[in-house]
């Protein structure tokens, strides 16, 4: 098999989707995931993870009997404060890690042209009750505090937090079929 030439840089931008615990609960994922694929993104990593709550007294609680420990516990709580670190001070922070820490997330790379302006537009204000309708939050939220989903808000935001999230040999580089017919020339 001759393998196709490599894209583009333009055509490689990447950025981070976490679909939040809220969507997880409420089914969401896949509805998630298709709005990105038929938009025409790329998916380039995916994986399923619980960040383990600090309980006082009891260290790190996943909720989960862990038979899989050493995968489950890639994540901490660190990883959660480098993620938010521009809202610790903030006085929702408790709330915002409770939140983020109740239940598996989704982590996502997402890669295409502009994508990181096209997901931030694609999800729609923070505030889930100012979200348009027809983005990801005013479709399928109504808080702020439950609004579905995260992504990276600047390509170099976006590089950082795919660095939080993914190793770099979790990525999978490969060239998409239907480019000819996604992207003009
Ligand atoms: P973003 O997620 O749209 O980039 P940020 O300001 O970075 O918005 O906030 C990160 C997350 O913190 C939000 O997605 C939301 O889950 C939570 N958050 C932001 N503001 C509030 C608030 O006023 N109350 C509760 N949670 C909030």
């Amino acid at each position: 098999v001759t393998p196709c030439p490599p894209a583009p840089p333009e055509l490689r931008e990447q950025t981070l989707v976490l679909v939040k615990p809220d969507a997880v609960q409420r089914r969401l994922v896949g509805d998630v995931i298709g709005r990105f694929e038929r938009r025409g993104f790329k998916l380039v990593a995916m994986k399923l993870l619980q960040v383990p709550e600090l309980q006082e007294g009891r260290g790190y609680v996943c909720g989960y009997p862990c038979i899989i420990a050493p995968r489950c516990h890639q994540a901490d709580r660190g990883l959660l404060d480098r993620h938010y670190q521009h809202l610790q001070q903030k006085p929702f922070y408790p709330a915002l890690l409770a939140y983020m820490t109740s239940g598996p997330l989704v982590a996502m790379v997402w890669e295409g042209y502009n994508v990181v302006r096209s997901t931030r537009a694609m999800v729609g204000d923070t505030d889930s009750a100012q979200a348009a309708a027809g983005t990801i939050r005013g479709d399928l939220s109504m808080h702020v505090s439950r609004n579905v989903v995260h992504a990276s808000d600047s390509v170099e935001t976006a590089l950082r937090e795919i660095g939080f999230w993914f190793q770099r040999d979790e990525l999978v580089a490969w060239e998409s079929g239907d480019s000819q017919y996604t992207y003009g020339p």
